[in-house]
């Protein structure tokens, strides 16, 4: 099952203050040219943003594969266990938190000690296009068909203080009688500050405290998830074609909510709210609009969005298919949102192999950031602006629940 994943698993050692004291002159250097040159320069201004230790380094997925005890989770044989399937038929969020959810559904698995599924079939089964790496959670899932529904229970963890607050404390190999526990997520950072709590944790995942969540879903997405070999082919030859194997890629991603592209999704503020985050997004990208040098991959759930790139950015380039919201689509037509999943995870893992990426908020970039490994040339948008930023500074400035 374990495949060479190098493409994705690219780990960066530079030492970030190599990094940051050119960011923060290059900031410096900004504000004394506006000060004199007006503001046609984009000003980082660093006092905003408080530069915490910085998450630069990728930790090993191999070392961790180690320190995981799978023994407890095995999928040698799915007759006679107790199972854990993740699951989201229904309205569970976007693929940024159906990610957050598999790891935080993972996680209770080890905790629980049961053999982990994972079951996405909408808006078609995630496993068309994204394999199993290091632990197989298609192996039972067969199996969990024949568990009679009397021998089911669902389980539903969300944001809410009564939903997280068993995760405390809760026993559950004890409580969890059931042999098949289906869970369905909408929430992670709570999720995990529970779990770090619970005292069965520390036997059951006794390695949990030597990461950040940040690492977590770092290790957690790279050990569960891998591309399959067609949309990984895919991803390298379109960033070759694309960079001429020399071109430095530069990304952004502009997350807009409900707009004509993506009609049944919630608003995340009017014009108002999201006119400023494209304007800062597009100064900062504008930056990199020499041709010969880079190419500009645009990110965003608005078409609208993707015609303005087209039009301003020179060296623009983009896949150009269908906007989905995999969360919040009408499903009617089954191909569409199916190749709309495609494109959502080729985007987004596209944005995890970028030289530069600038986010605005959503977890379908933050995870993107997370699976990249690194803080060097992220940039996140924040209050009117653009700014270079660490990989922990996503939670302390988005934060997510
Ligand atoms: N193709 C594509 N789809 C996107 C892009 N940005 C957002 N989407 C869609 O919108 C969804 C956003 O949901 P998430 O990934 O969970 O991110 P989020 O912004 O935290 O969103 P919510 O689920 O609404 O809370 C994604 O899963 C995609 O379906 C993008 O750049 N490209
Ligand atoms: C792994 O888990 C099994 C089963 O729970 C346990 O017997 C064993 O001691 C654990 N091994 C380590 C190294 O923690
Ligand atoms: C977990 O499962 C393993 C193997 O199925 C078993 O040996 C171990 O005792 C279980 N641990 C707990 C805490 O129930
Ligand atoms: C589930 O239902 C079946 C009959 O449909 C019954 O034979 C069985 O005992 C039930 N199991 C449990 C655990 O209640
Ligand atoms: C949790 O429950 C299981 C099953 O009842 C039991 O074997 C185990 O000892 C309990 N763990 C703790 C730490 O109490
Ligand atoms: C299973 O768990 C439920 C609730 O946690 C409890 O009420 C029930 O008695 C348990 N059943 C068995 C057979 O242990
Ligand atoms: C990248 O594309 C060039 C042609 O532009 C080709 O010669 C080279 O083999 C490709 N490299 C990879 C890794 O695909
Ligand atoms: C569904 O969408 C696909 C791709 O966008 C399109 O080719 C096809 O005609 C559509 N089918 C229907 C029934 O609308």
């Amino acid at each position: 099952m374990t495949r060479n994943v190098t493409f994705l698993v690219t780990i960066k050692t530079t030492v970030f203050n190599v990094v940051r004291y050119p960011v923060l002159l290059f900031g410096l250097i900004c504000c004394i040219l506006t000060q004199y040159f007006g503001s046609s320069v984009v000003v980082f201004n660093t006092n905003i943003i408080k530069y915490t230790k910085p998450i630069h380094i990728s930790p090993n997925v191999y070392r961790f594969k180690k320190q995981i005890n799978i023994s407890q989770v095995d999928t040698a044989t799915c007759q006679g266990k107790k199972l854990l399937v993740y699951t989201c038929n229904e309205r569970c969020g976007g693929w940024g938190d159906r990610q957050k959810g598999i790891v935080s559904a993972f996680l209770l698995a080890l905790l629980s000690n049961r053999t982990f599924v994972i079951d996405l079939q909408v808006p078609c089964d995630v496993n068309n296009f994204i394999d199993p790496n290091m632990y197989d959670w298609t192996k039972c899932r067969e199996y969990v068909n024949t568990i009679p529904e009397n021998d089911t229970e669902t389980v539903f963890i969300g944001k809410i203080a009564s939903l997280i607050a068993p995760l405390k404390q809760e026993n559950y190999t004890d409580s969890w009688n059931k042999t098949v526990i289906i869970v369905k997520i909408s929430a992670y950072e709570r999720i995990m500050n529970a779990l770090r709590k619970n005292p069965i944790a520390d036997k059951q995942i006794p390695w949990l405290k030597e990461y950040t969540n940040i690492e977590i879903l770092n290790l957690m997405l790279r050990y569960l998830l891998v591309p399959k070999i067609t949309l990984h082919q895919h991803l390298k030859s379109y960033i070759n074609v694309s960079t001429q194997g020399r071109k430095k890629l530069v990304c952004g991603h502009i997350r807009i909510g409900i707009n004509p592209s993506n009609p049944l999704d919630d608003s995340l503020g009017d014009e108002y709210f999201t006119r400023p985050r494209q304007n800062a997004v597009f100064t900062t990208l504008k930056q990199y609009s020499d041709p010969s040098k880079y190419v500009v991959y645009l990110a965003t759930d608005s078409d609208e969005v993707r015609n303005h790139a087209k039009s301003i950015l020179p060296n623009y380039i983009n896949l150009d298919r269908k906007i989905v919201h995999v969360d919040k689509h009408s499903y009617v037509n089954s191909t569409e949102s199916c190749n709309g999943l495609y494109t959502v995870l080729f985007e987004q893992y596209l944005l995890t192999k970028c030289d530069y990426l600038v986010l605005t908020r959503s977890n379908f970039g933050a995870n993107a950031a997370y699976i990249r490994g690194h803080s060097k040339g992220l940039f996140l948008y924040y209050q009117g602006r653009v700014e270079p930023a660490t990989l922990a500074d996503i939670q302390k400035i988005y934060i997510f629940k």
